[in-house]
């Protein structure tokens, strides 16, 4: 059976990494039976981060990576449907929710120091108390750098809000009152957008991407939607 491994679930969430929680629910969606494994040192995962599968006998690293083998391997039961056309507007909206909004909910939990005691609290929990004092603030430097390279970290704290919060807003109108972001049925983009969007909404984040969100009725209603129906257990 097809192994994933991915950080442990946190914070009343699936899982707190949207990668992670974005390819389990890939999982959950397209019906792929799976196990999970939240023992992987996520230093030594094949390209330094979570989520990785182990399948067959392979190792894959990379969410979209991984999502296009599953698509080969057990078929595309998601996206099928989808035009050029509407498979180009999801493309183009998983990046703007990836690499763009994404970059701002790091910011919220790793620089923010509103939500710095919380981050430093679950990630770091089970780390002996000497490491403990020592190790997030290399983690969050790291973060910093990250940030840095990106783009994102070089905006003050009011530009990174406004950026995550103009994405809120296009997303908020794009879903409008469709029950998935592509229409009637769920698609892969829909995985992607819950990931982010369900992480940005757990209530122990304060920020305006949280203010904000919280305000977008259509964005709770789908995260909570999609909560029910691929994680009616939590
Ligand atoms: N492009 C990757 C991104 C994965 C990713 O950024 N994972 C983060 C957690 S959300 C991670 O493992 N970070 C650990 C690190 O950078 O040290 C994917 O789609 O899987």
């Amino acid at each position: 059976m097809l192994t994933l491994y991915q950080f442990e679930p946190a914070l009343g969430l699936p899982n707190t990494s949207p990668f992670c929680m974005k390819l389990e629910t890939y999982l959950r969606m397209a019906g792929i039976d799976y196990q999970v494994d939240t023992s992987a040192d996520v230093r030594k995962a094949p390209k330094g981060k979570l989520p990785y599968i182990k399948d067959q006998g392979t190792i894959l690293p990379d969410s979209n990576f991984i999502i296009d083998y599953l698509k080969e391997t057990y078929g595309n039961p998601l996206d099928e449907h989808l035009s050029d056309y509407e498979a180009a507007i999801a493309l183009g909206m998983q990046r703007l929710i990836e690499e763009n909004l994404y970059w701002t909910l790091v910011y919220s939990r790793w620089i923010d120091d509103r939500n710095w005691p919380e981050t430093r609290a679950v990630y770091f929990a089970s780390l002996p108390p000497i490491v403990r004092t020592i190790v997030p603030k290399i983690a969050r430097q790291q973060v910093l750098k990250n940030l840095a390279g990106h783009g994102m970290g070089r905006h003050s704290a009011e530009e990174v809000y406004q950026i995550g919060t103009k994405d809120l807003f296009a997303l908020a109108h794009f879903l409008a009152d469709k029950p998935y972001f592509m229409g009637d049925r769920p698609t892969t983009l829909d995985v992607s957008a819950y990931g982010v969007l369900a992480n940005i909404l757990s209530p122990t984040l304060t920020s305006p991407l949280r203010d904000t969100a919280a305000q977008l009725d259509n964005i709770v209603r789908y995260c909570d939607r999609m909560q029910r129906q691929y994680y009616p257990q939590s």
